[in-house]
């Protein structure tokens, strides 16, 4: 595999994820789900408390934190030579989860729904993913709507950088992410990964998480959540031949077979 391009295991730990809600509750199974999706190659794993999916009611700071941070110090000791990404809006739970191992805030909002979280990546000198998200996710999905998707999200994602290096974030340590779903028509998130090129242009890391959408079923003729791994690789080798550089997906184990094969595939090409 290209050395950029790492693969980051999703371990979500609540009751109504979209694919996998309910099924790492427990500290200890989301531990060993981690543990699982290291050795099978992910290198950064990514623990939310909070379900982002289309309708998803939000978390008290008190109830996401009492998910998150076991699992976090749980994988800080069973994993610790794999990254740990916290995905959280909340500032109290960036703490938490970086005082328990995690050196990567990864912020849907782009620093956006709570004022404190930019001063929390900054004193942290921790790594920060901004996503591009249009509306809130109790309503993204109503009706979304661009002139031209990819230029806009690509002017958010450079004014949100420039927000947060502003307030004290060194600029080498943020990616960005186009939101694949987050507020947009299956037909905007084939333009975003059709030219992610343009976003991977401003010069940070790229960030996808396309795993198991909902556009992937209806692309291929209606597929359940568990029947979108083609989907997910299809769409996954686009981004990697297009530059992007961490692919946060459910099934690590053939996301990082498929991504070797394109990489290899990719060093042929170039070396003739
Ligand atoms: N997607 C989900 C949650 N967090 N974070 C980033 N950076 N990018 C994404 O695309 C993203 C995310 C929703 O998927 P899940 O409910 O299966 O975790």
């Amino acid at each position: 595999m290209d050395p950029v391009a790492r693969v980051m295991g999703v371990v979500n730990v609540t009751p109504d994820s979209f694919s996998d809600g309910g099924r790492y509750l427990d500290p200890d199974a989301a531990v060993a789900h981690g543990v699982e999706l290291a050795g099978q190659g992910a290198a950064i794993l990514d623990v939310g408390g909070e379900s982002t999916r289309p309708g998803a009611a939000p978390v008290e700071p008190a109830e996401e934190l009492r998910r998150v941070v076991p699992v976090v110090r749980g994988l800080a000791r069973a994993a610790p030579d794999t990254t740990l990404s916290v995905d959280t809006t909340k500032a109290a739970v960036a703490r938490d989860a970086l005082a328990a191992g995690a050196t990567v805030v990864n912020d849907v909002s782009a620093l956006r729904a709570d004022p404190a979280l930019v001063d929390v990546v900054a004193e942290g000198g921790v790594d920060c993913c901004l996503m591009h998200m249009q509306g809130e996710p109790r309503t993204m999905q109503d009706a979304p709507h661009y002139d031209d998707v990819v230029s806009e999200v690509k002017a958010f994602l450079e004014e949100r950088l420039a927000f947060a290096v502003g307030h004290g974030v060194d600029e080498r340590r943020v990616w960005l992410d186009p939101g694949i779903g987050f507020g947009k028509t299956a037909e905007h998130n084939l333009q975003l990964l059709a030219r992610l090129d343009e976003i991977v242009a401003l010069g940070r890391p790229v960030v996808v998480g396309t795993s198991r959408k909902t556009f992937l079923g209806r692309l291929a003729g209606g597929r359940d959540t568990g029947e979108r791994l083609p989907g997910t690789i299809a769409t996954n080798v686009m981004a990697f031949e297009r530059g992007a550089s961490v692919f946060r997906v459910h099934d690590v184990a053939a996301v990082v077979d498929a991504l070797a094969v394109a990489g290899a595939t990719v060093a042929a090409v170039r070396h003739g």
